[in-house]
């Protein structure tokens, strides 16, 4: 069986000069952040140079944006095109700044103040190793990563100004065609694979490793391991595009560059090389000089203002999660991309309490954790899967006809020879679980049940206990705790709260509410059917076109 390319796009996006030289100014971007703009910026012929410091209160903006990550730089960026001035808002850190080891983000290995989002003890994805338990303290901080647990599951994300892209895999994957009726049915497939997705990966920057060099590279033979097995048993290997700097990396390989990714960083941010939001939309967003950014500010409330328009509740907080501030701002329009978790407890919380009473009775329902489950295999010692491996995954095993499973091959970057293969499953789960409002508690609260993993526990199986056969090898039982075999207790991929035609219209319009909009994660009726970012940003693009086309 030959490899394959999964959906590979070629990448048209814009070159990494432009990227770099984007950063620093959006970097800049983050600080400038005018306020008091006048309502209608339409009427600017040049706009005059922003006044310095983030959102004021009192302040009256055409449209604020609720986070920063895919949907929400998307509708910033069309926005400001259109000639819309933009606010957008964001709990988590701007992430400019080196810390006192000169480098803005720390390694997967070695987990710091900035790697957690308020917790007092990282909380990884892997938490054992060999037996030991890998967790350990860390001082309170606004870190990158918030491992939220919300009863029977741990969501993790992405928390500062470019949201999930700064800790994810880059992994950029446009779902089947066939499979896209089931991730979104009122959705037309045409115009999705015609127009949308191809200019998602554009204007994400998406590209794929070089198969030549795939090949004979040591920080890949993890990957050329999983693709052996793979093939010998039966299933295909897919080569899997990313957003990150494929040219850049061969220049780490090789030791002329820094290294992020050939130095195992993920997770916690990358130092170099990955195209996060912030090289991409974000900065051609800033680039318009249309769009501002709060970061540290947190919406707590929007409500309909007595003039028209919405006032909008913003708490802004230091960096151990005290409010410093509270805020009232007037927005004409309001984008909820705060994640599928971030805009699902806002809307619940809104409607629960009367903020928003328009909402509809599909607010909070649908969400599904894409079905994630983590596993690693045994390999025998004449199999080792190599002491440096580049954190950014590039191949999966595609089983989703046969069995309900796509797989990527993951890194487990180390520093050490571990003979562990190790993936993450993406599952056809069936389980959808709802976000409802605890009146006494004052918290909005998810009702997903730890027993809904073991579907995808069994789908995943029809990958590896196949391989595992053939192979003569094992589950490893030493990752996810003692004699625990399944990483189960988590998702990667939160979809679905405020679900696409059912909470809001066919275009992310919120009933009920004129210029309330959805447009993230939140709108997903809980999977894709393979990573998920490239379809959220490509349903943003198609949203926001039509938005701005009938509204504005
Ligand atoms: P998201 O990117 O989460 O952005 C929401 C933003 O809103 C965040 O910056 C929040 O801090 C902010 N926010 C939340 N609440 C508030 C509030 N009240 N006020 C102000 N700001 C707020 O949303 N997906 C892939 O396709 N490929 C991968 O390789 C991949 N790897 C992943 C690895 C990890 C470790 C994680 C955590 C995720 C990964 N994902 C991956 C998932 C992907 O990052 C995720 O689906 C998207 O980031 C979701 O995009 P949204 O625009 O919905």
């Amino acid at each position: 069986m030959s490899d394959r390319t999964l959906h590979g796009n070629d990448s048209k996006g814009i070159s990494r000069r432009g990227f770099m030289a984007g950063t620093g100014s959006l970097l800049g971007a983050v600080a400038l952040a005018g306020q008091n703009h006048p309502a209608h910026a339409r009427d600017r012929a040049a706009a005059p140079a922003p006044a310095a410091g983030p959102i004021e209160s009192g302040a009256r903006v055409p449209a604020l944006v609720i986070g920063t990550g895919y949907g929400g730089s998307v509708a910033a960026l069309r926005l400001a095109e259109a000639g819309v001035d933009v606010h957008m808002v964001e709990m988590g850190m701007a992430w400019d700044t080196p810390g006192p080891d000169g480098k803005v983000f720390c390694n997967t290995t070695s987990p710091d103040y900035r790697a957690y989002w308020l917790r007092t003890r990282t909380k990884q994805p892997l938490s054992n190793f060999l037996g030991f338990p890998l967790d350990k303290d860390v001082p309170r901080y606004t870190g990158i990563l918030d491992a939220e647990e919300m009863g029977g599951i741990t969501v993790y994300q992405g928390r500062g100004v470019g949201g999930g892209s700064l800790v994810n895999g880059g992994m950029a994957v446009t779902p089947r065609r066939a499979n896209f009726p089931a991730i979104l049915p009122s959705v037309d497939p045409a115009e999705m694979y015609a127009t949308y997705y191809p200019r998602a990966n554009a204007g994400l920057g998406v590209g794929l490793v070089d198969p030549a060099w795939f090949d004979t590279v040591d920080c890949y033979r993890f990957a050329r391991v999983g693709r052996k097995h793979a093939q010998r048993s039966g299933f295909p290997f897919l080569f899997v595009p990313d957003v990150y700097d494929w040219d850049y990396m061969k220049q780490e390989a090789a030791g002329s560059v820094p290294k992020s990714a050939v130095a195992g960083e993920i997770l916690y941010g990358n130092n170099h090389g990955k195209k996060s939001l912030q090289q991409t939309y974000l900065a051609r967003a800033r680039a318009t000089g249309r769009v501002t950014v709060s970061p540290l500010h947190k919406v707590t409330s929007v409500t309909p203002a007595p003039g028209g328009g919405y006032t909008v509740a913003i708490e802004q907080i230091d960096t151990t999660g005290t409010t410093t501030a509270t805020k009232s701002v007037t927005a004409d329009r309001v984008f909820f991309a705060a994640g599928s978790v971030g805009t699902s407890k806002l809307l619940v919380r809104l409607k629960a309490t009367g903020a928003l009473p328009g909402l509809n009775g599909e607010i909070g329902k649908g969400w599904g954790d894409n079905g994630n489950v983590m596993c690693g295999r045994a390999n025998h010692l004449w199999d080792p899967t190599g002491k440096v491996q580049a954190s950014i995954p590039c191949g999966g095993i595609d089983n989703w006809d046969a069995g309900g499973a796509f797989a990527e091959i993951a890194p487990l970057p180390t520093g050490i020879e571990t003979y562990a293969s190790f993936y993450l499953s993406i599952t056809r789960n069936p389980h959808r679980a709802e976000f409802t409002y605890n009146a006494a508690a004052g918290r909005v609260e998810l009702n997903w049940q730890t027993a809904w993993k073991q579907p995808s526990i069994d789908m995943a199986r029809t990958i590896f206990d196949r391989i595992n056969a053939r192979e003569g090898t094992i589950y490893r039982s030493d990752l996810f705790g003692l004699n625990k075999v399944w990483g189960d207790h988590l998702t990667y991929h939160p979809l679905g709260g405020a679900v696409l035609d059912k909470a809001t219209d066919n275009h992310g319009r919120l009933h009920g509410h004129p210029g309330l909009y959805v447009i993230d994660g939140a709108l997903i009726p809980g999977n894709t059917s393979v990573n998920p970012f490239v379809t959220i940003t490509a349903l943003a693009e198609r949203n926001i076109e039509k938005i701005i086309a009938a509204d504005l």
